[in-house]
């Protein structure tokens, strides 16, 4: 059996739908953006601690995971959902295993098929043989998380091509809001919703008007702290689906109309790549084989949370339940490779020296290993400098630079120079840094020292972080 992959992308151009192409545009889309603002908007405390936690993993679950599709019609008997081995310990494990803080489950997906016994509609697990009825993947998924202290995720479509009064604008807003009631209410603590922002026609012929105010107002009044991803305020879609963020990310955006209530000022919208370790979204079997090789993923990585976002990393469970074997696996290959690429911060307690910082934010705060300090110069005037010297001739291939976001993000340009034993070399020309930038270059076998030279920024920079490593290749 074959299936068809479509994209969001493909889809919102096929449908015309305008929500998410507002935030097409690349982060670096000229213009977007007066400079002197950006600083001015903040993450929130949530916002902070998901950009963070850097890794997001997502599971694609529902009647698609039995009947090879990747998006389902609508018209699915429950009964083919039956996953007899169910163990959502064993999703929560290999993420936490592999360094993952939040997971997603696909509570429901464009099918309609709800993986919670829902009062709203008898197109749920209720009416599967699984658990003989009485079974609940959102109850037993958000218990394992809750158990492990991972954070819970939901995604809950709101393209529905099952539901009979979607098409019918207020019936169907009452019915996804009362979805999102039941989600919110009976679980526990929910830390992110992920709105997709597909809108099919409804098989009546009429065109949904999805009420986001209602949505949104839901979920601020049932789990205050939880944050409402892509069609939403808080964190925003990168605008590809291959795990890819731009070279220059911007956290500071102007507000998109839907999203954000205010208009009138820049929002802390920070960016997430969501991509899939298989080629589709949902399991399909003969796609054991065709899980993404180690240097991908890492490729992955270092485009995503190198590059100021966070990784949504998509991991299906099988049709018995469970992550499958190759993909636990490739987790676990891909913890090893991270833990080994920084293993060892050679810039960590070195001598630091160039422009002196503010009383209690010293130069040497970037080496510190503290999250809570950063360097922040005291004089008036780009460009700013700082030197790192070590003791002895290092390998070294990899920078990480951080600048402390909870005050803002700052840093337009900045330069990268290395000095090997006989000379300097410049190996990175960047843009933006956020949270986190992972620069990668060649190898130089006997590094002494390196410079980074902040060329433009938003206000005197405030850095938290400038890591040096020799890492291995993948
Ligand atoms: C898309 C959906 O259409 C896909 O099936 C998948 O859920 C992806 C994450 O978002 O818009």
């Amino acid at each position: 059996m074959t299936y068809t992959h479509t994209t969001r992308r493909d889809f919102l151009s096929s449908v015309g739908a305008g929500i998410l192409a507002s935030s097409f545009p690349g982060s670096d889309a000229p213009g977007a953006i007066e400079p002197e603002d950006r600083a001015d908007a903040r993450p929130t405390p949530q916002q902070l601690a998901w950009q963070e936690a850097e890794l997001t993993m997502f599971l694609h679950f529902g009647v698609n995971t039995f009947t090879n599709r990747e998006w389902g019609e609508g018209s699915e008997n429950p009964r083919i959902f039956n996953p007899v081995d169910l163990d959502a310990h064993q999703w929560v494990s290999a993420a936490k295993n592999a360094g993952f803080n939040y997971l997603i489950l696909t509570a429901k997906h464009h099918d309609g098929f709800c993986l919670w016994p829902s009062k709203f509609t008898d197109h749920c697990v209720t009416s599967s043989p699984w658990r003989g009825g009485k079974g609940d993947v959102v109850g037993e998924f958000t218990r394992a998380c809750h158990d492990a202290k991972l954070k819970v995720g939901l995604y809950l479509s709101p393209w529905d091509r099952h539901e009979r009064c979607y098409g019918d604008s207020p019936a169907y807003n009452q019915y996804y809001a009362n979805q999102l009631t039941e989600l919110l209410s009976n679980y526990g603590d929910v830390a992110e919703v992920w709105f997709d922002g597909a809108n099919g026609e409804g098989s009546n012929g009429k065109k949904q008007v999805y009420d986001w105010r209602a949505f949104y107002s839901t979920i601020r009044r049932l789990q205050p702290k939880a944050l409402i991803a892509i069609s939403g305020p808080d964190i925003r879609w990168v605008g590809n689906e291959d795990g890819f963020a731009h070279e220059t990310e911007w956290s500071v955006r102007d507000p998109d109309p839907v999203s954000h209530a205010r208009i009138d000022r820049k929002v802390w919208w920070p960016a997430e790549c969501d991509v899939s370790i298989r080629p589709g979204w949902f399991w399909h079997k003969n796609e054991d084989e065709k899980i993404k090789s180690l240097s991908h993923l890492m490729d992955i990585y270092f485009k995503s949370v190198g590059r100021n976002s966070n990784l949504l990393l998509n991991v299906p469970p099988n049709d018995r339940g469970l992550l499958s074997d190759p993909d636990v696996a490739r987790l676990r290959e891909f913890r090893t490779a991270l833990d080994r690429t920084f293993m060892e911060d050679i810039a960590r307690g070195a001598a630091v020296s160039g422009d002196s910082g503010q009383p209690g934010h010293e130069g040497r705060r970037v080496v510190d290993g503290r999250p809570d300090t950063y360097w922040q110069p005291d004089k008036s005037g780009a460009p700013y400098t700082l030197q790192i010297d070590l003791t002895k001739p290092r390998p070294f291939n990899l920078s990480v630079l951080e600048e402390y976001i909870a005050d803002g993000q700052r840093v337009e340009s900045y330069r990268i120079e290395i000095k090997g034993t006989d000379r300097w070399e410049t190996v990175v020309e960047g843009t933006t840094i956020g949270h986190k930038k992972i620069d990668r270059f060649r190898r130089v076998a006997d590094c002494v020292g390196v410079r980074l030279t902040t060329l433009k920024s938003r206000g005197r920079p405030q850095l938290r972080r400038f890591g040096m490593f020799g890492a291995p290749d993948f």
